[in-house]
């Protein structure tokens, strides 16, 4: 087999880092936009870096048809330069140079989404990580900075609207139906910043006026017709603003800050300079189509990519190496964004919670795979492979525990540091860490770990009690299992947040040998730097409940002994509302995993009072917020009790689990209902977060409810989907119907349901995505129905949101049903890498890593999985992007 599969594509190394052998100054390009051939003429002045140990002129290209290219002046002859993949040299070059190059491009065959392409008629960009050598040949490397001028000019009736990078210089007709724009970028940026936008569009815009009192142009564009979708972004966009200005002290660097809506992107959004360009779902929304999960994505996605205008734009990233640099920043931003909108404590607590749930369920996962790897990778093959929840939601952990460690104040005293010694700079991870040391005159250099580090690591925690000399000991050890290529790990600098409780769950006043000077205080962050280390606390008049990691201080798992009763007495009191949440999780897991063992053995199902009545109590706790009632009574997901297991049992988890909410409702009815009818929202819809934690809670119960099937609580669910004023409700309601499991007419009726939602839907994208995604998670959609559901009209590949709506939801939303004894679930998922593969390598690259881990099942489904890995590894025109991440998993 192993001979069929085409040689591994190249590595690259973060050693083998080289500085730039010429800086660019300015970059003028000329457009002439045409969907089947834009010709693209291109001037850089560029000087050379005499510090660098590269010698020739490097370019990079891809996928272009070089029509010309000068050198001060003079056309370089064939073999003044070498090309050899994408990599174009230039040796002998003077030491000041004008390059003119000509390209020719076709945006129209440009399937790959990456570069300059169409959609829906219109022009698009995308260069983050190196699309811009799709567009031009040039020095297309993060740490080469530059002054941008760009002409587009298109016919005037096809692409009326032209937009680029920074300010709008001028603009005219040409005369012959064509029309031009001159946009010019004051700020110096590198290649994978550079966006264009040309095509029929509308914009809601606004005159906004800064802390400052300057006043900017915001502009949200969008296709025609969706006009009525742009408020919240808009809305989005000013809170963000102003919010980077109160808590940060950054200001908006422009005079105009536009962001564009399209339906045929790869990630959600890109921070172009002053041209934001976003998919369709982290824009458009009105209570008709977007849910509340919806809204809230839409504002932390416009946060985060206003925030990068200084942390990513301004101070950027020396090498992709270095890209947690400006993506676990900004996701700490955005995170702290979101919760500082909420601004109550719960409010803070919920948004800390779902963000944990992310990190634990996705990233913990990636660092225990084949694909694992450091905050700051060594190196890869495929960089857009590395867009990853290590590099974003584990590297926004690693800046959260700076900010745990320094505190508010000291934190942004690094922050400011980080600016100031940075601004208009390309910089690495270790930069920050400067600042954040020198600014607060702490020692951060073991903190170095959490860059170069792979995996999750391990604190174990053990305790003794002398009620003689009333003293208490905490012991924590750390460990870190081995990733690929590393093998032996270093302790980490772990702060670890903590509280003891008392019998009443009151917490007590702490006097810690080694924080004598916070003596009295009843939350500590503990320094963990060694393997082991053991805190003495004394005048501790009773054995305490330890409240370990409160608020998650540090992205590891921590292993530690409860009793029922003490899980109980943290879930109804600790001061911490993580960790009494994170209580009920430890509750809940326990019995999934005993379950799913009595499934394997074939064991009669059961299910104690401790555990309802514990989630009753919360569940009638009306001085409980709604969204956190709803976080405590969401189980586990079947991928989290699968973390829990050396060997996965897909069809077991799922049974345990479902017979676990079964058993709930069957206990908890009445105070479903009343949570159902105490948390109506009645009224015009409004995504404020009183009435989105209501919905919450109130549809959880609505989920509960049809898991315990009778004929009223189907009727309760088909009145919410026929009367519902909002999206929130109606998808909810039909998630409900077609998960229940009744009569063949309830049956019927759900699917009657089913055909009117797409009925009233068909004409909005993002709806119809919901509706192939509600149907791909659903525990009766098996592998066949899939096919049969890629057989719809309204399925195509070609597009990424819906490719993922129905394919990546089954494949890693349904476990129990995408791992079919039969292998049936790996063929299709090989069918369908290796179809994306032909369209779209980036998005076939995130479908390929659904196999990762394979490993953690029971042999036969290995074996069905192997031979699916072995297929896509052996097929012809693999893409970098599949075949690292295939080469990987089967390495493993
Ligand atoms: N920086 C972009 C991601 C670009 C991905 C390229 N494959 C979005 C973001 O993180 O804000
Ligand atoms: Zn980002």
């Amino acid at each position: 087999m192993s001979n069929d599969i085409a040689a591994t594509p190249p590595t690259i190394f973060r050693k083998d880092y080289v500085a730039p052998g010429f800086w660019v100054d300015t970059v003028e390009m000329g457009f002439d936009l045409d969907l089947h051939e834009t010709h693209v003429a291109t001037r850089i002045t560029m000087r050379r870096n005499h510090d660098s140990a590269e010698k020739d002129l490097v370019l990079f290209g891809a996928s272009l048809k070089l029509l010309q290219l000068r050198m001060n002046g003079v056309n370089l002859k064939k073999n003044a330069y070498t090309i050899d993949g994408e990599v174009m040299r230039i040796a002998n070059a003077p030491d000041e140079v004008t390059l003119e190059i000509e390209t020719l491009i076709k945006p129209l065959k440009n399937t790959s989404l990456s570069g300059l392409y169409a959609s829906n008629g219109n022009f698009i960009t995308q260069c983050e990580a190196e699309g811009f050598r799709k567009i031009t040949w040039f020095p297309d490397r993060p740490d080469v900075m530059a002054k941008y001028t760009v002409m587009l000019r298109a016919n005037k009736k096809k692409f009326p609207i032209l937009l680029g990078n920074g300010n709008l210089i001028e603009e005219g007709d040409l005369g012959d139906g064509r029309h031009f724009a001159k946009w010019e970028d004051p700020f110096k940026k590198p290649s994978y910043l550079f966006a264009l936008v040309a095509g029929k569009l509308v914009c809601q815009e606004e005159n906004y006026t800064l802390k400052s009192g300057r006043s900017v142009l915001l502009q949200v564009w969008v296709e025609d017709g969706n006009l009525d979708k742009t408020q919240h972004a808009m809305d989005s966009l000013k809170n963000s603003i102003r919010w980077d200005e109160e808590r940060f002290g950054l200001e908006l660097d422009l005079d105009r800050f536009m962001i564009v809506a399209t339906s045929d992107f790869n990630m959600g959004a890109m921070e172009n300079k002053g041209l934001n360009i976003f998919n369709t779902k982290y824009v458009l929304a009105n209570s008709r189509i977007a849910t509340d999960v919806d809204y809230a994505g839409i504002e932390s996605v416009v946060g985060h990519e206003y925030f990068h205008n200084w942390t990513g734009n301004r101070v950027t990233c020396r090498d992709w190496f270095q890209l947690s640099l400006k993506e676990g920043l900004t996701v700490f931003r955005d995170q702290e964004f979101s919760a500082d909108l909420v601004g109550t404590t719960t409010g803070r607590a919920v948004k800390r919670i779902e963000d944990v749930r992310v990190l634990r369920q996705v990233q913990f996962s990636e660092d225990a795979g084949p694909m694992a790897h450091p905050v700051r990778p060594d190196s890869f093959v495929e960089i857009n492979n590395f867009y990853t929840v290590t590099i974003y939601e584990k590297g926004s952990e690693v800046v959260r525990m700076y900010y745990t460690l320094l505190g508010h104040e000291g934190f942004r005293k690094g922050m400011d540091l980080y600016f100031a010694r940075h601004d208009g700079q390309a910089v690495e991870c270790d930069d920050f860490r400067a600042a954040m040391a020198d600014s607060s005159g702490r020692d951060l250099t073991q903190f170095e770990r959490w860059y170069s580090q792979s995996g999750t690591p391990r604190v174990k925690a053990e305790t003794t009690y002398d009620a003689e000399t009333q003293t208490y000991q905490l012991t924590l050890s750390q460990s870190c299992p081995a990733t690929p290529g590393q093998d032996e790990k270093l302790p980490f600098h772990i702060p670890v947040a903590m509280g003891l409780l008392d019998a009443e769950g009151k917490d007590i006043a702490l006097h810690c040998d080694a924080y004598s000077a916070l003596a009295g205080a009843t939350n500590l962050i503990l320094e963990l730097t060694e393997a082991s280390q053991t805190f003495t606390f004394t005048g501790v008049a009773a054995k305490p409940v330890p409240s370990l990691l409160r608020n998650f201080s540090a992205p590891v798992l921590l292993d530690i002994e409860y009793s029922d009763e003490e899980l109980g007495l943290l879930l109804a009191n600790d001061s911490d509302p993580f960790n009494r949440w994170e209580a009920g999780q430890r509750l809940a897991t326990r019995r999934l995993v005993k379950l799913t063992k009595a499934v394997q053995a074939g064991e009669t199902l059961e299910l104690d009072s401790m555990f309802i009545e514990a989630l009753r109590a919360t569940l009638v706790n009306e001085s409980l917020d709604p969204s956190f009632r709803e976080l405590v009574l969401t189980l586990p997901s079947e991928a989290m009790i699968a973390e829990e297991f050396d060997v996965v049992d897909p069809q077991a988890i799922h049974t345990a689990r479902q017979f676990v909410r079964t058993a709930l409702t069957q206990h908890l009815r009445a105070e479903f209902l009343s949570a159902y009818e105490a948390n109506l929202t009645p009224g015009q819809y409004t995504p404020d977060a009183i009435s989105m934690a209501k919905r919450a809670l109130k549809n959880l119960a609505l989920s509960y409810l049809s898991a315990w099937s009778d004929e009223s609580t189907f009727e309760l669910a088909q009145t919410q989907f026929d009367e519902a004023e909002n999206m929130t409700d109606r998808l909810a309601a039909l998630s409900a119907l077609t998960n229940f499991h009744g009569t063949e007419t309830q049956a019927n009726a759900a699917a009657q349901s089913l055909k009117k939602f797409y009925k009233d839907f068909k004409k909005e994208a993002l709806v119809i995505d919901k509706w192939f995604m509600l149907q791909a998670v659903a525990d009766t959609t098996d592998v066949a129905k899939v096919r049969e559901l890629m057989e719809h009209k309204a399925f195509t590949l070609g597009n990424p949101n819906r490719a993922r709506s129905l394919t990546f939801s089954f494949c890693n939303g349904n476990p129990s049903r995408f791992h079919a004894a039969d292998g049936s679930g790996y063929a299709l998922w090989a069918e369908l890498v290796i179809e994306l593969n032909k369209i779209n390598p980036q998005v076939a690259a995130r479908l390929a890593r659904s196999l990762d881990r394979w490993k953690k099942y029971p042999l036969h489904l290995q074996e069905h999985m192997k031979l699916a890995l072995e297929k896509v590894a052996a097929t012809k025109k693999l893409s970098k992007d599949v075949a690292e991440v295939i080469g990987k998993a089967l390495a493993a």
